[in-house]
């Protein structure tokens, strides 16, 4: 089964003023198509090399795969970690956790920020469920593979790669990042963290 592109879980234009319908149209439509097109493609480039028994390739495949299915599975979540009712802070379990892990929800989501503003290049800032440690991890991760923990379960993913966010702030990724926590859906980032535990 090829992977397929998932649809919003609302309108382009829902998250306006945070982000402009132009963004999320060339944002899910173009970048996260051609990751999911760009999979699909190093898999079937797999199964041929696995079939003619000709693995000279095999370097690149792997590289295409991991850079393709971790995009994909990043945007897949990064369209349901927001929400035009979104916003405030978790509760329940989630925010529990997120003081026993962090202090308090401020020093959270400080930590957060100040990770999604200095990943270097294109990345992701990620808040993560690691289980070897049982607690709550925030990573950066960069382009979408590199620097991530092998195991560890995002449940909150910010997209800090300058498509994400360019047309409606250029280069003040600090004013995107920030504004991002008014959409920010907590009932399905804690939905996945109660998943996890
Ligand atoms: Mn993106």
């Amino acid at each position: 089964m090829p992977f397929e592109l998932p649809d919003l879980p609302y309108a382009y234009d829902a998250l306006e003023p945070f982000l402009g319908e132009q963004t999320m149209r060339l944002h899910h439509d173009k970048h996260h198509q051609g990751y999911v097109d760009s999979l699909n493609a190093a898999e079937e480039k797999a199964e041929k090399a696995r079939e003619s028994g000709d693995f000279s390739s095999i370097r690149a495949i792997s590289d295409a795969m991991a850079f393709n299915y971790s995009g994909h599975l990043f945007h897949s979540l990064f369209w349901t970690c927001m929400s035009p009712d979104g916003g405030g802070q978790p509760s329940g379990a989630l925010a529990d956790r997120i003081n026993t892990d962090f202090g308090d929800f401020e020093s959270f989501k400080a930590q957060f920020l100040a990770a999604s503003n200095d990943v270097q290049g294109s990345g992701w800032g990620v808040l993560a469920w690691q289980p070897l440690g049982n607690k709550l991890v925030i990573l950066q991760a960069e382009k979408h593979q590199n620097l991530s923990q092998w195991g560890a379960q995002p449940i909150l993913v910010l997209d800090v790669w300058e498509h994400a966010y360019y047309l409606d702030y250029q280069n003040e990724r600090k004013r995107f990042t920030a504004a991002f926590f008014d959409v920010v859906d907590w009932a399905s980032v804690a939905g996945r963290f109660e998943e996890c535990v």
